[in-house]
């Protein structure tokens, strides 16, 4: 059985492809009024190519009593360790916990709040957002990446997602992935709300990206990352073409007035950087800016 906590865009993307290749899960709500709005819609409706498929999953509150053995955790990354700490007298001893949280930080947070499971990593690309409650369109195919850096492993599991068609490698090196992945969102995701403007029109201000994706550079390969290092300026450059028309995750928060997940993205890479005592002033500088604007907008800093 696997328990997925968050009914948002990621959790329902995950839910309604298991469901479907028959995969026993339950959903893990907040309270009774969420289960309560849950119950009147019936379940979850995944759109894909235009066509919505309603899935009527199982769901209960995170207050129910029944034992967890494979969680799933997909909300953000700011909701991750209090969510885990909820739950954590209902995980069974050995315990797999999957993380989809973007960034860094919050994997840490989450194994510490549940020291007596096993956490896994993910780093994903699929795209979806919701487009109303419990209805969440499938907008981006991408790759699912997972690993833990404590054990090589693979869990036996993973069975389960190849049945589910969710496309997926095992990683022995997930941290530099999430790093690469940090790195890239560090690059494009701040600049697109400083300037407000699609990932595409970056290419109007190729010095500031260059100068950003040298200081990346530099973090990386310090924090003992330097395979994640190597291409950053090609890739965010890639990265900035291949999706000219969108709007950054980040940009979308912004404009929505919704909480943003920066402590895990920049507020990280410039903690990280002051541990090791890194001159990279643009990056602070960076970080400064979007600090000043969240907080004029009302936005938290955290
Ligand atoms: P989301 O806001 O759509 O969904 C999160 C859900 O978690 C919400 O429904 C929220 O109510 C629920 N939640 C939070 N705390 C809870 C709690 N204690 N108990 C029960 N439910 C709780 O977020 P999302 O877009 O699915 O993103 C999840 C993570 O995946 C983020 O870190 C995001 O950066 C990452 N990610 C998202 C996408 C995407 O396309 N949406 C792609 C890659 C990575
Ligand atoms: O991951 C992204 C995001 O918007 O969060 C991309 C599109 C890669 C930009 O950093």
């Amino acid at each position: 059985m696997w328990h997925i906590l968050g009914a948002g865009s990621l959790g329902t993307l995950w839910a309604t492809r298991l469901a479907r290749a028959g995969v026993p899960v339950e959903l893990l709500l907040r309270d009774s009024a969420r289960l309560h709005s849950y119950q009147q819609a019936g379940g979850l409706t995944l759109i894909e190519q235009d066509q919505a498929q309603h899935y009527p999953i199982a769901a209960q509150t995170v207050a129910d009593t029944q034992p967890i053995k494979r969680l799933l955790l997909a909300c953000k990354a700011y909701d991750a360790a209090p969510a885990v700490a909820q739950l954590a007298h209902r995980l069974a001893p050995g315990a797999d916990i999957l993380l989809l949280q973007n960034g860094l930080g919050s994997q840490d947070e989450v194994a510490r709040a549940a020291p007596q499971a096993r956490c896994i990593f993910a780093s994903s690309t699929d795209g979806a957002f919701r487009q109303a409650d419990f209805q969440v369109v499938f907008a981006g195919h991408g790759h699912t990446w997972l690993g833990d850096p404590q054990n090589i492993q693979p869990p036996a599991w993973l069975a389960d997602l190849h049945k589910a068609g969710i496309a997926h490698d095992w990683s022995l090196d997930i941290l530099s992935r999430l790093w690469r992945k940090l790195a890239l969102n560090c690059a494009i995701n701040p600049l697109t709300v400083l300037h407000d403007c699609r990932n595409g029109e970056l290419r109007e201000h190729p010095a500031q990206l260059a100068c950003l994706s040298s200081e990346l550079v530099e973090l990386l390969q310090h924090c003992g990352h330097s395979h994640a290092a190597e291409g950053l300026h090609e890739d965010v450059l890639r990265v900035i073409q291949a999706t000219a028309l969108n709007y950054s995750s980040m940009h979308q928060d912004v404009r929505q007035g919704r909480r943003t997940e920066i402590a895990y993205l920049l507020g990280y890479a410039c903690q990280a950087a002051q541990r090791h005592q890194l001159p990279l002033p643009h990056l602070y500088a960076l970080h400064a800016q979007l600090l000043a604007h969240l907080s004029s907008r009302g936005l938290p800093s955290h």
